[in-house]
């Protein structure tokens, strides 16, 4: 049905809002063309306003894991709204919420819910830096965190320099703090503790990284790092914005058996609705106002809306056989798209964690950024585009994931992989 209706639209909000997207990866600049505008969706189902449908991997980058529309989410939703959509005050909602995260990661004590992930590892960050009275922090090239200014840092030359900018309007005295590892390798970690003339607070890492696509952490990373943030007094931060209830319900910390000191949280647990989540062990938590003396605050915080979809999601996700039938289904496509990639002679390379995973259009292994950054982006723009022109909606990046959902069905996966067959010839 081509479309047109997208591009008009597309017009009107360029003119009104940056780029006509209110976040940048939305507007498939990693692949070309222009953004599709959404109308509506249901089940693993999204419609564009030419009334295209397509099966949806991006699933609002990791929320949807029931599917969109989810009948006991949005019937619970609806009957909230008639109970007025936001007090500024406590509701019981928000303990409710709360007894259920720090049941499902045991490793936190307590927990804050904000509006986003950003905020969640922003307010981290500040509490770690409070906790240690230490201003400089780890984080891993690839890795992303939300855009709060001390996570939008890169590299400088070597690993263990002071890290620069990676945006404009980045303060240079505040990114010098930030230094940046490679991930998967414990020694480009060492180097910094041991180099860094200011104190480390905190090393802060995603449960499973998937904003450089999916990469695997090798046996005894994740340990290693909990280890070193020991010997030297930093604070382990375990981003599972991505990751949390998508490797299980308990996040990568639960797959690897890591006891994090301060967990982030975000996507699933708002069900849609907007919430990110961080949470720790109490003698760090308690610093957090009105408590402690560390600041930190936002008006829709714990927002009831928001709440009760999150309630509803993490209800429906203790479900008996949740978790198996996500992994088939996520094992059934990753290793069918692996197999089709194979016999088209196009070298791939996939990483799967749980209900997510990632194709690199890559000859090698990825096991950190460098390997990621060497993937084929130009065969990939064109795979994306060709499923997408067959109605597979796929992450708009080679340095995304695909988030397998439970409304994704075995006919989704079939046409899925039909579609991939005409999609890797050739290419
Ligand atoms: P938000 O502020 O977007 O809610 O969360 C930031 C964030 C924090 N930590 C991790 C591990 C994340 O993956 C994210 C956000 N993920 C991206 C997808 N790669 C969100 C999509 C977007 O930016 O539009």
């Amino acid at each position: 049905m081509g479309t047109r209706k997208s591009a008009q639209i597309l017009k009107k909000a360029a003119r009104l809002i940056p780029g006509g997207v209110n976040s940048p990866v939305r507007a498939f600049k990693a692949v070309g063309g222009g953004p599709v505008f959404i109308k509506k969706a249901k089940g693993s189902k999204i419609y564009d306003v030419d009334g295209n449908e397509y099966i949806d991997y991006i699933g609002s980058w990791g929320p949807m894991i029931l599917g969109h529309c989810h009948p006991g989410v949005s019937a619970a939703i609806k009957k909230a709204v008639d109970r007025g959509t936001s007090y500024g005050a406590p509701t019981e909602l928000e303990v409710i919420l709360a007894e259920e995260t720090v049941k499902a990661f045991p490793t936190m004590d307590m927990v804050r819910f904000v509006s986003s992930g950003t905020e969640a590892t922003m307010s981290a960050l500040r509490l770690a830096r409070a906790y240690t009275k230490r201003d400089g922090i780890i984080k891993f090239e690839g890795c992303y965190h939300g855009h709060s200014d001390s996570l939008l840092v890169k590299a400088g030359s070597g690993a263990a320099t002071l890290g620069v900018p990676d945006s404009p309007g980045v303060v240079a005295d505040l990114a010098k703090h930030t230094y940046n590892a490679s991930y998967n390798d414990l020694d480009s970690v060492k180097a910094i503790f041991e180099k860094a003339k200011e104190g480390i607070a905190c090393v802060i890492v995603e449960g499973v990284p998937g904003n450089m696509g999916v990469v695997i952490p090798k046996d005894g990373f994740l340990k290693g790092l909990k280890d070193m943030c020991a010997k030297y007094g930093a604070l382990l931060i375990m981003d599972e914005v991505m990751s949390g209830f998508r490797l299980c319900y308990g996040g990568a910390q639960k797959v690897f058996k890591i006891d994090p000191d301060i967990t982030c949280l975000g996507k699933i647990i708002g069900g849609g609705l907007p919430v990110g989540a961080f949470g720790g062990k109490k003698k760090i938590m308690e610093m957090l106002s009105p408590s402690g003396p560390v600041y930190q605050a936002g008006t829709l915080s714990g927002n009831p809306l928001a709440m009760t979809a999150g309630i509803e999601t993490l209800k429906n996700l203790q479900k008996k056989g949740t978790y198996e039938k996500l992994f088939k289904s996520t094992n059934t496509l990753a290793d069918g798209l692996g197999e089709i990639a194979r016999r088209r002679g196009v070298p791939v390379h996939t990483a799967v964690a749980g209900s997510m995973f990632t194709v690199f259009f890559s000859e090698k292994p990825v096991t950190n950024w460098k390997d990621a950054s060497g993937a084929n982006t130009a065969r990939f723009g064109k795979y994306f585009s060709r499923m997408l022109k067959s109605g597979i909606y796929l992450a708009p990046s080679q340095f995304e994931a695909v988030f397998m959902g439970l409304a994704h069905t075995k006919d989704d996966i079939a046409k899925t992989l039909e579609a991939a067959d005409k999609a890797f010839k050739g290419l």
